[in-house]
């Protein structure tokens, strides 16, 4: 058997994509906002279809990712944040609401919305998640959203 297989195409050309991004920890927080750049450039997403909205810690970007994704002006919404284990008490339940407030936004709106934020136990595992391409989760993030960009609107085509 030989069923049709459908998977997105990394071909950003034409799609518009937001980045959330939140200023906790910025000094990683912006490596995954430049890793995120650096892919949507690669996968050829032009400037003007980028646009990048800063809050102010990761515990914010649910509701703004989810009205980005509601404002049907974006293919698909990338999350970036860092949270840490050692800098709060209260690790578990930020990075709890913060996974299902993003993935609720996706489910609500029906437009991908990527989850680029690091959970980390400590800031030297965090780092290790913001280095370069692969090693990258904001460039991962780039590149689900434009696969999935790509997915939903072959999806959306077969109506
Ligand atoms: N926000 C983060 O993005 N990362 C963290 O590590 C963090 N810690 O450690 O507390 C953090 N807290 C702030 C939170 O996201 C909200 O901005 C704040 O609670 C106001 O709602």
């Amino acid at each position: 058997m030989h069923p049709v297989v459908h998977e997105g195409q990394l071909n950003g050309k034409g799609f518009r994509f937001a980045i959330v991004a939140s200023r906790w920890n910025d000094f990683i927080s912006s490596r995954l906002v430049d890793g995120a750049l650096d892919a949507f450039e690669g996968l050829g997403v032009a400037e003007q279809d980028i646009e990048i909205y800063k809050v102010p810690g990761a515990f914010e970007i649910p509701l703004l990712a989810q009205t980005l994704a509601a404002s049907g002006k974006f293919a698909a919404v990338v999350c970036a944040g860092t949270i840490i284990r050692g800098q709060t008490p209260h690790f578990e339940y930020i990075s709890g609401e913060v996974a299902r407030g993003i993935g609720q936004a996706a489910l609500q709106t029906g437009v991908p919305v990527v989850f680029g934020v690091i959970t980390a136990d400590n800031k030297d595992q965090a780092i290790g998640r913001a280095g370069v391409k692969q090693g990258n989760k904001g460039f991962e993030a780039a590149t689900t959203a434009v696969e999935l960009a790509n997915l939903y609107k072959t999806v959306k085509s077969k109506k």
